[in-house]
This record gives C-alpha cells, structure tokens and sequence, in this order.
C-alpha cells in the first residue's frame, strides 16, 4: 500500500517511520510510505502556504493551491488508481478500528495534515474524498493524526504483523464475525508475568494453576468485566454467548445487591 504524506513538517515523522511496525513495514514491502513539503508545491519566493481569513478573524487559513497542485502531482503517478485522499480535521468523521479497515482496502493513501486555524474549506469539499478525527480534543495541527491513522491502517495489511493472528485477537477486534463487520470487541483481559508476587500484590492463582480451561475461563470474564465497567456502549453490539450473558448477569446482580463478598465472589476482586 502507498501513503503520501503532505505537511509542512516532514521532518515530523523521520522518527516514526524509523521504528517499530511502521519501520518493519516499509523493510518488507507492505507498506511505501512518503512525506512531502507542501512548500515544495508553492509558487511564490516565500514559498507561502497560508493566508489570512476572508470576513476576519485570528490566525491563518491553509491556501488551496498548493494543497490542490500537491495531490493532483501525486495523483497522476497512478492514474486511473484506487487513491483515498484523506483531510486530517478535527471535524472529520471519527477514526474507529472499522474506518481503518475500510482504508486499509485502498491501493493509496493521501494524508493531508492542517495546521494554523484550519485548511480553506474548498479542500475538504473538492479535493478530499475524506475527513477524518482521531478524536474529540484540540491538537495543534494534522501530523499526528495523519500517523495515527498511518499505524492503525498499515498493521491491518497482509504480512505486517509476525503473527497473522495478533490483529484479531486486539481488544477492538476480538470476537469474531461481528467484528470482521466491523462492530466493536471487547476490552483485553488483565496480563502478568514474573515475578508471581511483586511488592505484595500476587498474580492471580488461576494463571499459575496450569488449568487451561479455568484460565481461558478466567479471561473472558475478566474480558466481560472490564468492558462492562469502563466501556458498557461496547457491550451493546457485541455477541455475547449464552455462557457470557449468565456470567454478567451474575455479576450485575453482586454489583446491584452491592454485596462486597458476592461481588468479590463472581468478579475474582482481591480487593473489592
Ligand atoms: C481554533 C480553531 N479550532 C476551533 C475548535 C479549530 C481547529 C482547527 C485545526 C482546531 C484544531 C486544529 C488542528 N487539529 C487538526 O488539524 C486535527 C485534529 C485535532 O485537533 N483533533 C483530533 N483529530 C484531528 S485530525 C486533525
């Protein structure tokens, strides 16, 4: 998959592309990953990329031109190509582990990252074919989102991860059918490892029994627990075995009769 990044801080994203997943991917040939100064596509000796705000106002607005003259230089490498050209923004539509699937399925990917008040709005309307937001805070421009979206999208291609299998067993994926459509998973269950007691606080027996059955047991209920506390909305579309729906239901009924021991009971709570 090409990504073309266009920002007036290439500089920004040296470090992350020399490291880790996306590092692994450029080496392997998955991924083929580009940055480009927009002030490569101005036409001015200042090499200008903003301007003030038509009806006034603070700040600085992102021209179109360069913008425009940017994409339509990288488009023309693949004619005819399935290309996305995605508008970093915070008003765009809000990045979700189904969004990056649905991105991951194009051949070519054009990050567009704002800065300054914003982006002239004929950008979003006739040259992105997108808008996307990482999230509903204020960041100062669209570098990292654009990364963000970057590493979400190219651990989804074929041959990225060592292990076919760790994307589907991530939080947001796990549990089959109705996350490959793109539904919610649930939260990971808590991971431990040496030493089996630290500082006082011991790992939970089960883990150490050998017993698989009990410990796969073990962590889908600490699965269910987490979701159900932090992220209940997840539960919502998530398809819950029948064995799943008692066990929360049990847990549900300790938590309402706020019965400390019953709670401690279903919930394997240490410290309830
Ligand atoms: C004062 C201007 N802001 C009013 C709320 C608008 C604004 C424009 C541009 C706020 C931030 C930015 C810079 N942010 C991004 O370009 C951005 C972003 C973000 O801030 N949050 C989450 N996702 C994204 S994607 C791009």
């Amino acid at each position: 998959m090409q990504f073309d990044i266009i920002t007036i801080f290439p500089d920004f994203f040296r470090s992350i592309l020399e490291h880790g997943l996306l590092k692994r991917a450029l080496a392997g040939g998955q991924a083929d990953i580009r940055v480009h100064d927009l002030r490569d596509y101005t036409d001015d000796r200042h090499r200008t990329v903003d301007d003030r705000p038509f009806g006034g106002g603070p700040g600085m607005v992102f021209k179109p031109e360069p913008l425009f003259r940017a994409v339509e230089a990288l488009k023309a490498e693949s004619p005819g190509g399935d290309v996305a050209v995605l508008l970093l923004s915070p008003a765009g539509r809000l990045l979700t582990q189904s969004v990056a699937e649905g991105l991951s399925r194009h051949a070519r990917l054009m990050l567009i990252c704002g800065r300054y008040e914003g982006v002239d709005e004929r950008v979003a309307e006739h040259l992105a074919s997108d808008e996307i937001s990482i999230g509903d805070y204020v960041l100062s421009g669209g570098e990292l989102p654009a990364a963000v979206v970057m590493e979400s999208v190219v651990r989804l291609l074929p041959g990225v991860l060592g292990n076919e299998e760790s994307a589907v067993q991530d939080s947001f994926a796990a549990g089959g059918p109705a996350v490959s459509a793109g539904g919610p998973g649930l939260l990971d269950c808590p991971h431990y490892t040496r030493p089996a007691e630290f500082q006082g606080w011991k790992v939970p027996e089960v883990l150490l029994s050998g017993n698989h059955e009990q410990i796969r047991q073990w962590r889908r209920h600490r699965a269910l627990e987490k979701t159900w506390r932090r992220r209940p909305e997840m539960l919502e579309n998530f398809p819950l075995s029948e064995e799943d729906r008692h066990w929360l239901e049990a847990l549900k009924r300790a938590c309402e009769d706020s019965v400390p021991g019953a709670v401690a009971a279903v919930s394997d709570r240490r410290r309830p």
